[in-house]
């Protein structure tokens, strides 16, 4: 092929479509924000449920302080290992194994702080999930998660 004005210019334009597809198939990046109210909640992850494909990662701003991200115990896919963050500085994490996770706040677990993320739309582990203990105003919340939500 000849290096043409019209040529560079058609390589310019491919290079460009491909990046921009590349980026909005794997590099999506959820944030969820750890908060001490978001309307008349107290002590909540902005969003509960979080949907995300295999190898996309998920940020957990300490926007209030004092909140953290733990997974729950049998609560997550086999074979991943166990997640806990630091108490009020941001959290990440990138899910290569699909499936559900579980997590809640370590001080605030009781108080409904908890949320799921589901990857790659993989429910295999749902059974185990919707057997986990969750206790205080957690239990209620986890109920109302599975049936408004849906994905349980
Ligand atoms: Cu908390």
């Amino acid at each position: 092929m000849r290096y043409t004005l019209k040529n560079i210019a058609i390589l310019t334009v491919a290079f460009f479509l491909t990046n921009v597809t590349f980026s909005t198939s794997f590099a999506a990046t959820v944030e969820v924000e750890m908060l001490n109210k978001q309307d008349k909640e107290r002590m909540v992850y902005s969003q509960k449920i979080v949907r995300i494909n295999v190898g996309e990662k998920v940020i957990w701003k300490a926007t209030s302080k004092g909140h953290n991200v733990e997974f729950i115990k049998g609560g997550v896919p086999q074979g991943v290992k166990k997640f806990k963050s630091k108490t009020s500085k941001d959290a990440d994490y990138t899910f290569d194994v699909p499936g559900i996770y579980a997590y809640w706040c370590t001080p605030h677990k009781t108080m409904g702080m908890i949320g799921f993320v589901v990857v790659g739309d993989d429910k295999s582990n749902l059974e185990i999930i919707k057997k986990l203990r969750f206790s205080g105003k957690s239990k209620k919340l986890a109920k109302e998660l599975f049936i408004l939500y849906k994905i349980f």
